[in-house]
């Protein structure tokens, strides 16, 4: 997103936003957790957004630590309820900026009814989901998102259950702007953040991230090689794919199964909360 400001260098978005007595975090090695953290960090400052009148909100899990590390106000929460308090929060100061760190864990499957009734509602909030495709802070359960056939602490002979597609629900439900990305690519995330941030109503970017500790060493995925090139085998932008179910061949469509979608899912304008509230109010004042 283009906004004319000067792009500034690590160390001193490091300096500017974060509560430097919060370090070291608790990240493992190769998680890309910090990653996310620190796309968000571009976006904020590329949007030139006022940290005094936004709020960063997360649930629990190790991408949930998110929040504590921005030296802004900040919600740490309790397990899948940081949309609950992050609407709380939007209802009664409609002018801050609200942004939820969450995991898949936390965001959709503890509180994955949270989920759907905030995208339903459409309020102005951004959702920042880290999606490592596992419970990594209790120590590598199967969560919703868990691929087909992957090992995991509850899942020792392969997840036998169908995965849930966070984004393919958000864009159902008509959240107004949704994008998945990878990681291991910089310039998209920060750029979908920062259109996220942007855009009036519910956003949803999934981040996929490398859990090396919990999920990558049960699933050959422990060098951070493997899980670059797995999001390169096992990723199709959302045109690509679309334009392949249409016009592919049988073959070309029988390879998508078991691959994820990356790209900017949807885009558009909705009404939001706060504009029919706004509404409602006005019809009802005496
Ligand atoms: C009500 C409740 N249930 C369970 C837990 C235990 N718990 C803490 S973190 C966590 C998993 C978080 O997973 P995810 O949201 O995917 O985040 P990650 O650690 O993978 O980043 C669980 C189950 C809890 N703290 N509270």
């Amino acid at each position: 997103m283009a906004t004319g400001l000067k792009p500034r260098t690590a160390a001193e978005l490091r300096t500017a936003y974060l509560r430097q007595e919060m370090f070291p975090t608790i990240f493992c090695d190769g998680c890309g957790i910090g990653n996310v953290l620190n796309y968000t960090l571009w976006a904020l400052d590329s949007l030139g957004l006022d940290l005094d009148r936004t709020v960063f909100v997360s649930g629990i899990g190790c991408s949930s630590r998110l929040s504590g590390y921005i030296n802004a106000d900040g919600m740490h929460t309790t397990h899948g309820r940081a949309l609950a308090f992050a609407s709380g929060i939007k209802a009664a100061n409609p002018e801050l900026t609200v942004i939820i760190f969450t995991g898949d864990g936390d965001g959709a499957g503890i509180g994955g009814n949270h989920l759907l009734h905030a995208i339903r509602r459409n309020m102005d909030l951004t959702v920042i989901l880290v999606n490592n495709f596992t419970y990594g802070m209790t120590g590598g359960q199967a969560a919703p998102t868990t691929p087909d056939g992957s090992f995991s602490t509850t899942t020792p002979y392969g997840n036998i259950e169908h995965p849930l597609d966070i984004c393919e629900l958000a864009r159902a439900l008509g959240a107004p702007y949704v994008a998945r990305w990878p990681v291991n690519v910089p310039a998209q995330p920060i750029s979908s953040i920062a259109q996220g941030i942007s855009k009036r109503g519910f956003a949803l970017i999934e981040m996929l991230v490398p859990c090396p500790t919990a999920y990558g060493r049960r699933n050959g995925l422990k060098e951070l090689e493997r899980s670059w090139q797995w999001y390169r085998e096992q990723t199709v932008l959302v045109d690509e794919w679309e334009w392949i179910e249409q016009f592919g061949s049988p073959e070309e469509r029988a390879a998508l199964g078991g691959k994820l979608k990356i790209g900017v899912f949807q885009d558009l304008e909705r009404e939001t909360f706060e504009d029919r509230w706004a509404r409602l109010v006005a019809r009802v004042r005496l």
